[in-house]
């Protein structure tokens, strides 16, 4: 068997190549430094692999801000745009298509998405009717032979044709971008040329498309592509990658293509193996991800051994490569970073540098036998022993409060409108009441006095003055505003997630363990590894204080028990809609608490309701189905006249508009603004049953919006939704925005309610 790998973290043990981009960006280092800087990131990576004993190290996986907007440019698809001469440096064109430009030429960033089910976004390519296609790959080919230095089978990492098109958009067109294969092929074509030139023997085929359901006519591009392809491999032998899903229906064709090996994602479905053994032709070789590169937990390597033991014995040895799942992008790097996780759990961990040795120990017992690697083995099966019998994993309260939800849990005392009437007395809100989000900004001061805190720089007792300081000050400044519905601010909070995280039973927060999220944005998942229980309030003093110094309502704010599922590693011990409820019934005491508290108002944020969704279209009813029913679970606890609201942003929601209607929430608001309302079309011919916040101003910029235009998106909100039941609220937090344009922004859209009430009145 051989030891390969599909791609390792780009960002860096220690997070370098963020911070180098963000001094490249403002200026602090040049070009050079940048480009120096980020090769020293590769070839650590390299080395680690290397050392650990990955004989196919990746090459290519790395990137400056995206691979899939490498790609778009290696092949030629700069759009018109970016063809600016402004633009002087290849750098200034890669970074003007990635984040747009921030000062002169004015152009906007390319559309961004989510990279299948993970948390990674990409840049989505932009193909025109006329795209030429040209090969851009020179940095490549350096990088290849930089690897080749490192360690000679260095594996190109190649996103295939059809991915590449079919991740992008056509624009102005409603054909789909494989109209453009055809003309793309020759460009591959003369990569496969370079690859065989620079010596490589493996390359890389990534297609993940095949995770989805596919269509005859992508089918047929896949056919079509490595048909064609394949007079042109030469000495190179394409191993065919897809990942994140079972291959199903989509096994026999990918065995069928000309490709050298196939990877199957064994930890989305180990059953696949059996399937594939009898699919795999005789010359193939079969690449096994028998360990999870998109989370946390050791492997089980008893049982990968056994699975790739079987391969073995099916094919032969020399025809079984071992590898992650996916790309290890996914993963934090390096879990010896974490010296303040608890021990046990510890014990049960894996980060990216630690897989790759399981990677390397499952290939030794294959080629050597199970002895030469008896010691690892043993100390793993222990681990694994612990983990699945420890009290933390499973503690009988949980399970039999879990055990014990019944239907009436999932639902609200009355029907919406009554609720509504309730709501109406309690609460005497004018007509198109006007809130926010829930946070504001987290300003450097703010930033300052957390990381003092953690140090032990500032006491308890002084941190929470600062805190008390802060959201009185905020307060006061909603309440100048005129808001109706006010905000504590969120000034204790780091990340919506980890906060939650950092207090739940169940969860450990690392101190390093971050990915990427985009570009230089990371995330630092918490991991849930337990059952998740809630030892106490987590965010009701501080809503009480708020709500304290003021005559208005001021909204709890919580995060739903999807997003903090989506959002977090999970234990993989079983199924993730347990794991939910257990969340769900956390968050319902928290929910019920704050009402008891006198709180009037709760918002539970789901903005990752839509990124849970499987990427099969056969699994996804079920899915909406578990996850609605934990947030109904988390906010059915209270009383009528308790208003509950929701958030949603980052995604398409039409889609799943039913299944948002199904939530029951008494108020949603939504990211709108983007699209100029367009969503709101979507919900007013739904017939959206409840009252809703249409985001009335895009936060995700500087620019102040002025009174008349929010005038107008509101007569137009008017028209599709009935105007008892339209909130007023920008599209999302303010936490990344500065004071000075929060307040005019905020009096502007005060001033633009007011004014459709006077209109209306
Ligand atoms: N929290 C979590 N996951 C998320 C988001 C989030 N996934 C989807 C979406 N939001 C991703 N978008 C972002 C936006 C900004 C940042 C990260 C992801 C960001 N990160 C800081 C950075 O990289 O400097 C670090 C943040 C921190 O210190 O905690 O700005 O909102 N869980
Ligand atoms: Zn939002």
């Amino acid at each position: 068997a051989i030891a390969t790998n599909l791609g390792f973290p780009r960002i860096g043990g220690k997070r370098e190549l963020k911070w180098l981009l963000e001094k490249y960006w403002s200026g602090k280092i040049g070009a050079e430094a940048l480009l120096e800087g980020a090769a020293a990131v590769r070839e650590q990576n390299w080395q680690w692999q290397a050392e650990a004993g990955i004989t196919q190290i990746p090459v290519g996986d790395f990137s400056l801000y995206d691979h899939v907007l490498d790609w778009a440019i290696r092949v030629g698809g700069v759009p018109a745009a970016y063809q600016n001469g402004k633009l002087v440096s290849h750098l200034d064109r890669y970074f003007a298509m990635a984040r747009g430009t921030q000062k002169g030429a004015d152009l906007p960033a390319m559309e961004m998405t989510k990279w299948f089910n993970t948390n990674y976004h990409y840049i989505v390519p932009e193909w025109s009717a006329d795209q030429a296609f040209h090969l851009d790959a020179a940095p490549f080919l350096e990088e290849i032979t930089a690897a080749q230095a490192v360690s000679p089978d260095a594996r190109p990492v190649v996103l295939g044709p059809v991915s590449l098109l079919l991740l992008g958009k056509l624009k102005g067109a409603s054909e789909s971008p494989l109209v453009l294969l055809d003309r793309l092929l020759p460009v591959y074509q003369e990569l496969l040329a370079k690859l065989n030139e620079a010596g490589c023997a493996w390359v890389q085929w990534d297609e993940p498309v095949l995770a989805w359901d596919l269509d005859e006519a992508t089918r047929t591009a896949l056919k079509h592509s490595l048909a064609h392809l394949s007079d042109h491999f030469g000495n190179l032998k394409l191993v065919l990658t897809s990942y994140f899903e079972s291959l199903r229906e989509n096994l026999p064709l990918a065995f069928e293509l000309p490709v050298a090996a196939v990877h199957l994602d064994l930890v989305a479905e180990p059953g696949q193996l059996e399937e594939a053994l009898q699919h795999v032709r005789a010359e193939q070789s079969l690449s096994l991800g028998l360990v999870d590169g998109r989370n946390v937990w050791r492997t089980d390597l008893n049982r990968a051994v056994a699975f790739a033991e079987t391969a073995a014995k099916a094919v032969g040895s020399e025809r079984v490569l071992i590898g992650p799942s996916c790309s290890l992008l996914h993963s934090p790097v390096d879990l010896e970073a974490e010296t303040a996780i608890d021990a046990e759990v510890k014990s049960w961990l894996a980060f990216s540098r630690q897989k790759l040795a399981e990677i390397a120990t499952i290939v030794r017992a294959v080629n050597e036998g199970r002895d030469a690697v008896a010691n690892a083995l043993h100390q793993n099966a222990e681990a694994i022993h612990t983990r699945r019998t420890s009290r933390r994993t499973h503690n009988p309260v949980v399970r039999d409060r879990a055990a014990a939800v019944l239907p009436e849990h999932r639902r609200r005392g009355t029907e919406y409108g009554t609720r509504q009437s309730s709501q109406k007395k309690r609460l005497k809100l004018p007509l198109l009441p006007t809130t926010t989000i829930g946070s504001f900004p987290q300003t450097s001061q703010v930033r300052q006095a957390r990381s003092q805190f953690r140090k032990g720089e500032l006491t308890d007792a002084e941190y929470q003055r600062y805190l008390e300081q802060e959201t009185e000050t905020c307060i006061r400044r909603q309440e100048a505003l005129g808001l109706d519905v006010l905000v504590h601010g969120e000034f204790e909070r780091n990340d919506m997630v980890e906060y939650f995280g950092e207090q739940l039973e169940g969860f450990v927060v690392s101190k390093a363990g971050w990915v990427q999220s985009y570009g230089s944005r990371c995330v630092k998942p918490p991991i849930l590894f337990g059952d998740v229980q809630r030892t106490e309030p987590m965010t009701v003093p501080m809503a009480k204080y708020a709500q304290s110094l003021t005559d208005r309502p001021v909204k709890g704010m919580l995060t739903g028990p999807v997003t903090i599922l989506c959002w977090s590693f999970v234990r993989d011990d079983q199924p993730r809609r347990e794991t939910c409820e257990q969340i769900a019934l956390a968050i319902r005491d928290e929910t019920t608490d704050l009402e008891a508290a006198g709180i009037g108002v709760i918002q539970i944020d789901e903005p990752a309701l839509r990124e849970g969704l499987p990427l099969r279209k056969g699994d996804q009813p079920d899915y909406l189905a578990w996850a609605v029913g934990a947030f109904r679970l988390a906010s059915s606890g209270v009383r009528d006249e308790t208003q509950i609201h929701t958030h949603m942003c980052y995604c398409e929601f039409n889609e799943i508009l039913p299944s948002i209607a199904c939530l029951d929430a008494d108020v949603i608001s939504i990211e709108t603004s983007r699209s100029q309302m367009e969503l709101l079309d979507g919900f007013g011919e739904f017939d959206y049953p409840n009252e809703i916040g249409p985001g009335v101003y895009d936060i995700h910029s500087p620019r102040v919006p002025s009174t008349q235009e929010m005038v107008q998106l509101l007569t137009k909100g008017i028209d599709v939704i009935p105007v008892e039941r339209l909130w007023v609220n920008p599209d999302c937090g303010l936490k990344t925005r500065a004071w000075p344009e929060v307040e005019a922004s905020l009096k502007a859209m005060v001033e633009a309610a007011s004014e459709v009430r006077t209109q209306l009145a």
